[in-house]
């Protein structure tokens, strides 16, 4: 029985196309996705702003209002909850050279202004989470940015919200990079360097993406713990990647199950989600993969954070202690790949 309650993005079931390749695969309905997670074992969805309301720029207040409405009405009906939503500004047509950070005055209103309706959306879900993963916060012509001006913009943005609502969280997301070169706020700890920079750190974490981190070239169990220390870490998304290079979203352990083990281990041991929190999975199917197996990787990575949590339990405490005294590490280090191995 897991401690922990997860969730999942209607993302995370994708088509399987690439920056090189048409899709594989077919779609499948949002209703249709909620269902089968909640089959799953998964207890909240996470959503981007359009996820819950398409076609968000077109729509009134009051039009999104009774889409977001509806949307919680179908989440209901499967006793499954809304853990965040996160506007969606990279796809849109403002927000090409960024979003808060962007050079231009209007297309920064413009991407306040929706991620103010990301809030509306969030309180119709029946949550209060908002996560703002600054995907084209930065530069790929490092010169064409004022980076201190575009990191104030970024600080003016977050005041904005927290301003809007005043029991709205914002969780940021850190990537160091993709789809920009030089990201502004690349780690867990620059993301702790910008909530004290606002009006109210109180509301400001961060959500702790494990590729993220890897692609950081950081540890991510390291930067959950970083956030943990902080007792900013109000979302995680579990996963996988194979080094530095493109952000694979790979099903949580199967590149490296030690760091799989060690994420679990420090959530575990801190009681993470003992408010409210959820252990969030970010993993894309392989573009291999066909339709019948279609959510394979999330009941994969589910299956493997179970088990990982198990080990965690398992751990021994007093062979660790023993081995910190000897400052035998060697042997601590065996303890844990036997543990992994044979259980
Ligand atoms: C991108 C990423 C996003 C966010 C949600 O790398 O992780 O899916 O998690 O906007
Ligand atoms: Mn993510």
């Amino acid at each position: 029985m897991s401690k922990f309650r997860y969730s999942v993005g209607p993302w995370n079931v994708a088509e399987g196309a690439d920056v090189y390749g048409p899709a594989t695969r077919a779609t499948i309905a949002f209703a249709k996705k909620v269902e089968t997670f909640k089959r799953l074992g998964f207890d909240a969805v996470q959503f981007h702003d359009d996820d819950a309301v398409p076609e968000i720029n077109g729509k009134s207040a009051a039009q999104i209002s009774a889409k977001a409405k509806e949307v919680k009405k179908l989440l209901d009906n499967h006793g499954m909850a809304a853990e965040f939503v996160a506007p969606r500004l990279w796809m849109d047509e403002h927000c090409i050279d960024g979003a808060y950070t962007s050079n231009s005055a209007a297309d920064r209103k413009y991407a306040i202004d929706r991620s103010l309706k990301s809030i509306d959306i969030a309180r119709e879900l029946g949550c209060d989470k908002i996560v703002l993963w600054l995907a084209r916060e930065g530069t790929s012509c490092a010169e064409s940015k004022d980076p201190v001006v575009a990191i104030k913009h970024l600080v003016e943005a977050v005041n904005a919200m927290l301003s809007y609502d005043k029991t709205i969280k914002i969780l940021i997301e850190p990537k160091p990079n993709e789809p920009v070169d030089r990201s502004y706020c690349g780690t867990i700890g620059h993301v702790m360097g910008v909530s004290a920079a606002t009006v109210d750190p109180t509301r400001v974490g961060g959500l702790l993406e494990s590729a993220h981190a890897i692609l950081a070239g950081l540890d991510p169990a390291n930067e959950i713990a970083f956030g943990l220390a902080m007792g900013k870490l109000w979302g995680v998304h579990l996963n996988d990647q194979n080094g530095l290079k493109f952000d694979q979203d790979r099903s949580f352990g199967v590149e490296n199950l030690r760091q799989g083990f060690n994420q679990i281990k420090v959530l575990v041991e801190n009681d993470y989600g003992k408010n409210g929190e959820y252990v969030g999975l970010d993993v894309k199917a392989m573009r291999t993969t066909k339709d019948s197996a279609g959510y394979e990787h999330l009941s994969n990575s589910l299956t493997i954070a179970k088990l990982l949590e198990e080990k965690a339990l398992k751990f021994d405490y007093g062979f660790q202690k023993k081995c910190v005294a000897e400052r035998n590490y060697e042997a601590l280090e065996m303890y844990v790949v036997n543990l992994l191995l044979r259980g």
